[in-house]
């Protein structure tokens, strides 16, 4: 089967989202999403003008060559935006493995581990009580995994809180905003507090500190929320230095989670062998696609690590469909995040894989199960939009 076609549609229903169409000379298509957040016509680019020209006429069936030609065939190898492209390639190419085989893609990986998967989303409120209203109404429709986020008082903006979010922002420079780390670390355990006082301790409460801490004060976080149970605290600290973790693995039990915006086994390999995470984070965009996500999957396996695919609404539908096929077949399965795409993109990108009562199902079509509707792409361009940047009140820039 060869691929006489490939084209980049770069789209905004609500929010932008790169996708690459794979077409072949026997009709099949497959589709994969290369979105970066706030980084979108660098991925295009790649894709365009360096990965597409060397995709036509391949076999699409030779899926890990094709992954093996992009990544070792590029001197300059790793980083988002390469693998985000990789993985878009990746992806499109094992839908239409899935669609060859007439088999829904989880199929092809080893078959279901599983029926359904546990999901949690975001409960994000302007105070601790309204937090607290978004966590039962949650709690209400089902859900039993809840990420928990809050204004800190004082700081005008707290990540995960603003409607938008973690949206990126459609401005034409990233927006400032400002952190206190003393402040947020005397605030967490109110709120933490409040929730355990209001939901016991049945419901799972997650935290994501979005790289804000020094090791140091991660690992007193986390010793402090040692009472609260936590399913997990996520990214306390920059990864960059993985070592950094194995401060606050000695003094704390909080489960550690981490590894969104990893690209490669390599950025977690250390993490995973001296078990300082328990939950790693990698998604089938962001690092690489099916291919090398289930890789880091066996890796952190062998060390009683379980995967947890990063799912914002960043990440086109696309992302969710191949990530529930991952997970539906993943031995070592932990959870599944899900934060709600917009309408717009729900209409775009027509999928097989819905949610019931706080857990996602992956759908059984042939492929991933996701489309996208051209027609409909073309009444949403581009925006240009950035995400956030955060700096202290001295001026020194943070990490966002
Ligand atoms: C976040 C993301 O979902 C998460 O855990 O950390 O919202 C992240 O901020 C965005 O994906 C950035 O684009
Ligand atoms: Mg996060």
């Amino acid at each position: 089967m060869k691929i006489t076609n490939a084209k980049v549609i770069v789209c905004s229903p609500g929010r932008n989202f790169v996708t690459l169409k794979i077409e072949t000379d026997e009709g099949i298509y497959g589709i994969g999403d290369a979105t970066v957040n706030g980084r979108e016509l660098a991925v295009a680019s790649y894709l365009q003008d360096h990965l597409v020209p060397c995709l036509i006429g391949r076999d699409a069936s030779q899926i890990e060559d094709i992954w093996q030609y992009f990544y070792k065939g590029a001197y300059w190898r790793r980083g988002p935006i390469t693998m985000a492209a990789i993985a878009a390639v990746d992806v499109a190419l094992w839908d239409i493995k899935a669609k060859a085989a007439n088999m829904p893609l989880y199929q092809l990986l080893g078959g279901a581990s599983r029926t359904h998967m546990l999901t949690y989303t975001h409960a994000n409120g302007e105070t601790i009580e309204e937090t607290g209203d978004k966590v039962a109404a949650f709690k209400e429709q089902g859900w039993k995994a809840i990420r928990v986020q809050s204004a800190v008082p004082g700081l005008p903006v707290t990540y995960g809180v603003e409607k938008v979010g973690s949206l990126a922002q459609a401005e034409d420079k990233p927006r400032e905003t400002l952190w206190d780390t003393p402040t947020y670390l005397r605030f967490l355990p109110k709120l933490l507090d409040h929730l355990r006082d209001r939901f016991g301790y049945e419901l799972h409460l997650l935290h994501d500190v979005h790289h804000r801490l020094t090791p140091q004060e991660a690992a007193g976080l986390a010793k402090e929320v040692e009472r609260h149970r936590l399913f997990w605290l996520e990214d306390a600290v920059p990864a960059e230095n993985q070592e950094s973790f194995r401060l606050i693995r000695q003094h704390s039990t909080t489960p550690l989670a981490l590894g969104e915006v990893f690209n490669s086994i390599h950025d977690c390999r250390q993490l995973i062998q001296e078990q300082l995470i328990d939950y790693i984070r990698t998604t089938p965009l962001h690092a690489g696609g099916i291919t090398h996500v289930r890789r880091i999957a066996d890796l952190a396996g062998l060390y009683h690590i379980r995967t947890a695919c990063h799912g914002a609404a960043d990440m086109s539908p696309i992302t969710m469909g191949a990530a529930l096929h991952f997970d539906r077949w993943v031995p070592n399965f932990g959870i599944q995040e899900y934060a709600f795409h917009p309408d717009e993109a729900k209409n775009v990108f027509p999928h097989e894989w819905h949610l019931r009562d706080g857990y996602l199902y992956s759908g059984e079509k042939p492929g991933h199960g996701v489309d996208i509707d051209e027609k409909a792409a073309e009444k949403y361009p581009y925006r240009q939009a950035y995400l956030d940047v955060a700096r202290l009140s001295d001026g020194t820039m943070w990490s966002w």
